[in-house]
């Protein structure tokens, strides 16, 4: 048994006994109460669900098992000479809750390297797409087609006890994720680069590997691992998270459950916001023919947007009240690796103008930036023009936390999901009651 599973398998016990003595001891106690008006408005702030990976503070921002982003890119082990951690690393501390020593890594880095073969099945899937198929729908579309390959429904099929369903869970999650770099470099370079995919080189580690498929050179491996990372985790009430955990408590194996919430991931208001960024962008320095605009001009473009009904892409977000700290994270690298890049001048004319004007517009409940604001930029920057391919990068990165999720879910025996509907009918009637 590899040293992470022994770990986990260790953990596991602890919790169990922790959310057994609440669940018996203490499942009448209230925690919340739902309003009509969150039955309507999206389940904001209604607090129902739990996690152990990471939580998200409205001003604070996300903490990883407690950690801040600073703190994961100080702590976490780094590949030799290298700025940014092992997303490797990232992986065991999301599981375990513990800070990985070197030792650690090799370990799982090497269990990653093992599992990441892709099957020749898969690549022919996605030849046979048609060309003008989007990359999320490549993406989730493999991920389904490996479904063939669950442990978990093999075991499930033999008849497997309750208690062990976090081990197959563990296996197919272990076996996904290290496949995912390559599924995605294979996916950039199949569609935009003339199907000319890269083999993957064994020695590298996740992220490293990554930048060596898409073709690009250094710093790229540190910008893939910063990206993976910082997209890893957002508790579990965003939509990718959610879906995954969602799906993943009708027992449906690992495959089925993440390609669910890729689904979730590539809508415009969740990942996709990261390529409509970029769009967005692209056509303001159309407008300019290709010079940044002044601050007056910009807040022109984005009145502009604003009053024909769209909302202004990388800003707001339905939990954060802040600036996104996955913001302040990549918006630092630009500051150090790419400060005179147009397109990062622009989006930094964007965080001086968009608040000021969605308060003024007086919608919005977070006038800030969130993580899509600024990830295109550098990925612009280092060549990644195609911007559709975006959200499939934040996908392999929120595979980290969603996988960590579902086998913690598997681990403590994570009920079936299913809340209770009303009708209008109903809900009309609560209120008349309430309120006469
Ligand atoms: N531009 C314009 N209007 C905005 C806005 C923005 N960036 N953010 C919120 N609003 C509007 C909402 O559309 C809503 O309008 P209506 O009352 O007309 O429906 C109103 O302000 C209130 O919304 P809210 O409570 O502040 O925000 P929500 O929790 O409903 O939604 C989010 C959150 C992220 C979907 C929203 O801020 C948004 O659409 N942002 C732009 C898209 C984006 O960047 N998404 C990425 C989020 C991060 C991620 O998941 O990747």
């Amino acid at each position: 048994m590899s040293k992470l599973k022994q770990k986990l398998q260790e953990k596991i016990p602890e919790y169990r006994e922790r959310i057994s003595n609440l669940v018996k001891n203490y499942g009448d106690v209230k925690v919340d109460e739902v309003k009509i008006a969150q039955i309507y408005g999206g389940m904001r702030s209604l607090k129902s669900l739990t996690t152990d990976i990471s939580y998200l503070d409205p001003n604070e921002g996300i903490r990883f098992r407690g950690y801040t982003i600073p703190e994961c890119l100080e702590k976490l082990p780094k590949p030799k000479g290298a700025e940014m951690p092992f997303v490797e690393g990232h992986f065991y501390l999301l599981l375990t809750g513990e800070i990985p020593t070197k030792d650690d890594i090799s370990d799982v880095v090497e269990e990653f390297q093992k599992r990441s073969k892709v099957p020749g099945y898969v690549f022919n899937m996605l030849r046979a797409m048609d060309k003008d198929t989007h990359p999320m729908s490549m993406f989730s579309a493999a991920v389904l087609a490996l479904q063939r390959e669950s442990i978990f429904v093999t075991r499930y099929n033999e008849g497997m006890s309750k208690m062990d369903y976090w081990d197959p869970m563990y296996e197919d999650s272990i076996n996904l994720l290290a496949k995912l770099p390559e599924i995605a470099a294979f996916i950039y370079r199949l569609k935009y680069k003339g199907d000319t995919p890269i083999a993957p080189d064994p020695k590298l580690d996740f992220g490293a590997n990554f930048a060596h498929m898409m073709g690009i050179k250094y710093p790229y491996d540190e910008i893939s691992r910063l990206y993976f990372i910082l997209h890893s985790d957002h508790e579990s009430g965003n939509v990718s998270a959610h879906t995954t955990h969602l799906v993943a408590t009708a027992l449906s194996d690992a495959y089925y459950s993440f390609a669910a919430g890729m689904c979730g991931l590539a809508g415009p208001l969740h990942g996709l916001a990261n390529q409509e960024v970029l769009r967005w962008v692209q056509g303001v320095m159309e407008k300019m023919n290709n010079k940044v605009p002044s601050k007056e001009e910009m807040q022109k473009f984005v009145w502009d947007t604003l009053n024909s009904g769209q909302v202004i892409p990388g800003f707001g977000h339905a939990v954060l009240r802040k600036t996104d700290p996955r913001y302040s994270a990549q918006r630092d690298f630009c500051l150090k690796h790419l400060p005179d890049d147009e397109i990062f001048k622009v989006v930094s004319l964007l965080y001086d103008v968009v608040p000021d004007i969605l308060v003024e517009q007086g919608k919005a409940k977070n006038p800030w930036p969130n993580v899509d604001a600024q990830s295109g930029v550098i990925q612009w920057h280092y060549g990644v023009t195609e911007y559709d391919f975006y959200t499939v990068m934040f996908g392999v990165g929120r595979a980290i936390g969603v996988l960590s999720n579902i086998i913690w879910d598997r681990a403590v025996g994570q009920a079936l999901e299913r809340p209770k509907s009303l009708t209008t009918t109903m809900l009309e009637k609560i209120a008349k009651e309430a309120k006469g």
